[in-house]
């Protein structure tokens, strides 16, 4: 018997999520990126200790849902939560808290789920507003307890964190005052370095209970071959294009044929308009090129065997909303 847990680790776009699971993990099972909206699937991180095993659900961040990708992340997002022991949500304390943020103090304050942890993380940067971050927990709290309207909350976050303002005006909370299951448990993280999260580490670990071990004891991920190619693929891509292109592109495996000594592998790279093709394939094919080489070099360091990539720019307009397309980049679930 060993201590077990599964954590949904949760929070806005760009907090950091992905950096502190493959920190936690120690090794990288989630691609991360400045840009928003980087992480696209549920991934699960395991991480092995001489404690026990902590299954970690990498979830997108919650955004402002635009088209049917944006409403599929959201929904990936508070899925994850709803099914976890433990749920951690992940805060760049660098910033002010944004709408995003409340909209996930509100959502636990009202549901009140048993075990919290809240990671202020980017710990390493100044200004760091913790401060402003519990104030706004406080106020969430004696918002619920006083039953104040929270319509000044845009509608669409108060949508996503299942807040709807009846909920939010019915009488006085019978516990108002009494220790609550959900008092979260507040620590810092500096998620790029190592040994930065291991506040978190322990907080997770003290809400754990005994329990059978849920994966093998070796196993880092059990996250979809073709799916990790895919997310290596799109990783470079941002740190290649910047702003220049993210949400509009896609990555499918189409293909991995094990080959023994090598794995190879074809991909196509979709895009939305004609005028985005040659940016993704760049001045004689430089930026693919560059793409190709990376991605290669990264998916040798992860699965240990060299993987050659094929890659094929499509012009698919619409793609975000192709229920085929998407299902075949897993965002319909079923990893869960
Ligand atoms: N300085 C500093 N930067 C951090 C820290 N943690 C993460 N970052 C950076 O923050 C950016 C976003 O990190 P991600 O891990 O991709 O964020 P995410 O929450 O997974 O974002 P989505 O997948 O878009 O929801 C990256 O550039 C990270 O290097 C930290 O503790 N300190
Ligand atoms: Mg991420």
């Amino acid at each position: 018997m060993a201590l077990v847990a599964t954590v949904a680790v949760v929070g806005r776009t760009n907090a950091g999520k992905s950096t502190l699971v493959n920190a936690l993990v120690g090794e990288k099972v989630s691609i991360v990126s400045p840009v928003e909206q980087t992480t696209r699937n549920t991934i699960r991180g395991i991480v092995a200790d001489p404690r026990g095993q902590l299954v970690l659900l990498d979830t997108p961040g919650l955004h402002k849902a635009v088209g049917t990708l944006g409403t599929l992340l959201n929904r990936m997002a508070r899925r994850s939560a709803a099914g976890a022991d433990i749920t951690c949500v992940v805060f760049d304390a660098s910033q002010e808290p944004q709408l995003e943020d409340i909209g996930w103090m509100q959502r636990v304050a009202k549901e009140k789920p048993e075990k919290v942890v809240f990671v202020l993380n980017k710990a390493d940067k100044s200004p760091f507003f913790e401060k402003m971050f519990r104030d706004a927990w406080n106020e969430a709290c004696e918002m619920r307890d006083d039953g104040r309207d929270v319509s000044h909350l845009s509608s669409d976050i108060a949508a996503q964190c299942s807040l709807r303002s009846e909920d939010m005006r019915r009488p006085r909370s019978p516990w108002k005052g009494a220790p609550t299951k959900s008092a979260p448990l507040w620590v810092k993280s500096i998620s790029t370095t190592e040994g930065g999260a291991k506040d978190v580490l322990d907080a997770l670990f003290g809400f754990a209970e005994e329990g059978e071990l849920l994966f093998d004891e070796d196993i880092v991920t059990d996250y979809p071959r073709k799916l990790a190619i895919a997310d290596a693929i799109r990783e470079k891509y941002l740190s290649h294009l910047h702003q220049e292109l993210p949400h509009e592109l896609g990555i499918v495996v189409k293909r991995v044929v094990d080959e023994g000594s090598r794995w190879s592998a074809v991909a196509e790279v979709l895009v939305n308009r004609p005028s985005q093709k040659p940016i993704v394939i760049g001045r004689s094919a430089s930026t693919i090129k560059a793409v190709r080489k990376s991605a290669e070099r990264e998916l040798k360091d992860v699965f240990g065997i060299p993987v050659a990539l094929e890659l094929w720019v499509r012009v698919e307009p619409n793609w975000m909303k192709n229920q085929k397309l998407l299902a075949e980049m897993g965002y319909l679930g079923g990893l869960v």
